[in-house]
């Protein structure tokens, strides 16, 4: 049998795939990753060596392909594009669901362009409104004016997925706040025939995303109430089993397949681990820490995924046009989640016209630039590879292997040469700033920690070292010139086996990433003095107006449901214009006390307070604990101010870090 690669198929570092379903990938990619363990013309050679012997869990060919993804993006798009929220309580009017101007082929092409290889969409949010005309439900986009009842969401977008070129992923929320038998078996059954609709009507789906998320109270048919459910509640194992039935190449995210980082705020941990020790395969109860770093060693292969949006919230709001993130920003976002072995899925909100906006538009295409601008040129390509150590002096595995831009080669040593070095004689002075490195991952994650090296005066020169490697690796730093790179792999659970060493330069002027969306500017709080119902020593009332975000008011007393409601009241010392309250959550990165549900009192004396003149909840801020601004309109005047905490999202005494008035 003579094995030949075709060379549309090999996935090639630098160049990228080709193909527009799910099944070609998988092919591909197994073709390609495992090529070297099976073509027969190995046996032709004298000095044929035998591949090194996997080590540890290794990925699952649906999770090679998944790897091989690194970005795409999230569509999130519902109800709560009309009522300007993040979480719908459930109770929403289906007529309410009226997109003027959709364009799928425009959001699939703007992804493409992005460079993104898939886009999953919000098929049904927490609200419970399916965008598809599910026949389990009247809940859904058969009751909207938009297309006269006839629309369907899902099947636009996974069409126009289709035609770019672009896999397509469905979110269906196990959380459902509209259906009247949440939380009692009928809904399982429901969610799982929603599934099967989904998973049967729009071709091949690359990952089905379970979301976590449940804040307990909803419509529920009208019962209007907070609904508990227990562990075993959505009987996963029979869910995953219909996914593997009707989607056998899908991958699920929070299922059996792949791990949240831990985080919405498009970060995986340094290093961040392919491998993570568990039972079970799915993380489970595991901490976000344990999510976001994974385990070594570890006893599954369960990679992570950042999820992050490129504005705030997760869904459009007009609001948040001036805060999508800069292309500087994102280019950091994905050296801190694929430049780190884990994927970047992306959100982009359709807008109420069912549009990408336009702001969005501009970065992405910014991002764009940047990412072709330093990667559309390998520095190491040509350059002379030489190793400490060549598996068996086998060219199948020599230094080369390592630059040939060819993720299915790759360069390895003997079985006990674990701290091997690679040197890459690049023939004259270059200058780079971004190093790539990936191990060949169908032999695990081998790599526990590495080093570069920059020849300089006649000597080598540390100027990286780092744990953890897996599908890539990206070092980002400041611009380094040298003819002679070496890479010191100095710790390895195994013989190393590296797919991939390339230098590239970024634009000089991305280098400096800005990492902070800017917030609301708040009004400023010089003369303003706080009250709170109570506070625990060292974390008084005045720690929510001092401007420092991280300093803190906590309330005292209790835990569990005596937690809530406590009060913080502000006197600003003069009348002052409310258009609203903005809400800092702590930002020691620890989520006890977090205010989910809020009421906002004003008065006149300190004495009269009335009516709220505003309540809600701070949807999603557990997961994504970013300031919350919410808005009055009609803005009264007042001198006083309360807000009330009504419920933490963990039942524990409220914390703040700043309360404040936004100034516009
Ligand atoms: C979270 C949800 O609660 C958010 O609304 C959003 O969908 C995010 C991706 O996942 O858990």
């Amino acid at each position: 049998m003579a094995a030949t690669v075709d060379p549309a198929l090999v996935t090639g570092a630098a160049r990228p795939y080709a193909v527009s379903k799910m099944q070609t990938i998988t092919a591909s990619i197994i073709r390609a990753l495992t090529v070297t363990l099976a073509i027969p013309w190995m046996a032709e050679m004298s000095s044929a060596a035998q591949p090194p012997e996997p080590h540890g869990p290794v990925p699952t060919p649906r999770q090679l392909a998944w790897h091989a993804l690194e970005f795409y993006g999230f569509l999130h798009f519902t109800v709560n594009t009309f009522t300007d929220k993040e979480w719908g309580y459930g109770d929403e009017n289906p007529e309410i669901f009226n997109p003027t101007d959709i364009d799928a082929d425009a959001i699939a092409r703007i992804a493409r362009e992005a460079g993104m290889r898939g886009l999953i969409l919000t098929c049904k949010h927490h609200d419970g409104f399916c965008l598809w005309p599910s026949k389990y439900t009247e809940h859904c986009v058969r009751h909207s004016p938009w297309r006269d009842g006839k629309g369907d969401v899902v099947r636009e977008i996974s069409d126009a997925c289709k035609k770019h070129g672009l896999l397509f992923g469905t979110y269906l929320s196990p959380w459902d706040r509209n259906h009247p038998e949440y939380a009692r078996p009928a809904y399982v059954q429901y969610y799982r025939n929603q599934l099967r609709e989904l998973l049967t009507q729009y071709g091949p789906i690359f990952e089905v995303w379970f979301d976590g998320a449940n804040g307990g109270d909803g419509y529920y048919g009208g019962a209007r109430e907070r609904r508990q459910i227990g562990a075993d509640y959505y009987g996963w194992e029979e869910t995953y089993r219909i996914v593997r039935e009707l989607q056998p190449d899908a991958v699920m995210f929070s299922g059996p397949d792949i791990r949240w980082v831990g985080n919405e705020a498009g970060i995986a941990g340094d290093p961040c681990w392919s491998t993570i020790n568990r039972d079970e395969p799915q993380a489970g109860d595991a901490s976000r820490e344990q999510r976001n770093r994974g385990d070594r060693p570890g006893t599954h292969w369960y990679p992570a995924e950042c999820d992050v949006s490129i504005r705030p919230g997760w869904f459009y709001h007009a609001a948040e046009d001036d805060r999508v993130r800069t292309p500087e920003n994102l280019v950091d976002l994905y050296f801190k989640s694929v430049g780190r072995g884990a994927s970047l899925l992306l959100n982009l909100p359709p807008d109420r016209r069912g549009r990408i906006h336009e702001n969005d538009v501009a970065s992405l295409r910014g991002l764009r630039k940047i990412l072709d601008a330093t990667f559309s040129r390998d520095l190491a390509t040509g350059a002379k590879a030489t190793a400490s150590s060549v598996r068996g002096s086998d060219p199948r595995f020599s230094a080369d292997k390592a630059i040939d831009n060819d993720r299915g080669t790759y360069w390895c040593t003997d079985d006990g040469a674990k701290a091997p070095e690679l040197i890459i004689d690049l023939g004259r002075a270059t200058s780079f700033n971004v190093v790539s490195l990936r191990e060949h991952l169908p032999l695990g994650q081998r790599v526990d920690a590495w080093a570069l090296d920059r020849w300089a005066d006649g000597r080598w020169e540390e100027f990286a070292a780092a744990k953890a490697i897996g599908n890539r690796r990206l070092w980002r730093g400041p611009e380094i010139t040298t003819d002679r790179v070496r890479l010191r792999i100095t710790a390895a659970a195994a013989c190393p086996a590296i797919s991939e060493f390339a230098l590239h330069r970024e634009p000089p002027e991305v280098r400096v990433a800005s990492t902070q969306q800017a917030a609301t500017a708040g009004l400023p709080k010089t003369g303003w003095q706080a009250a709170a119902t109570s506070e625990r020593p060292g974390f008084g009332a005045s720690l929510a107006i001092d401007g420092n975000p991280s300093t803190l008011w906590q309330a005292a007393s209790g835990g569990g449901d005596g937690a809530a409601p406590q009060d913080i009241t502000i006197d600003f010392g003069k009348a002052t214009r409310i258009r609203g309250i903005i809400y800092v959550p702590r930002t020691d990165g620890e989520t006890r006390g977090l205010v989910d549900k809020y009421a906002i009192f004003i008065s006149r004396d300190g004495k009269e307070w009335g009516e709220p003149v505003a309540t809600g909840e701070f949807a999603n801020i557990l997961a994504n604990p970013i300031a919350q601004d919410v808005r009055i309109e009609p803005s009264p005047s007042a001198r006083f101010l309360r807000f009330r905490a009504l419920h933490t999202a963990d039942g524990q005494p409220p914390t703040a870090a700043e309360i404040g008035i936004p100034g516009r």
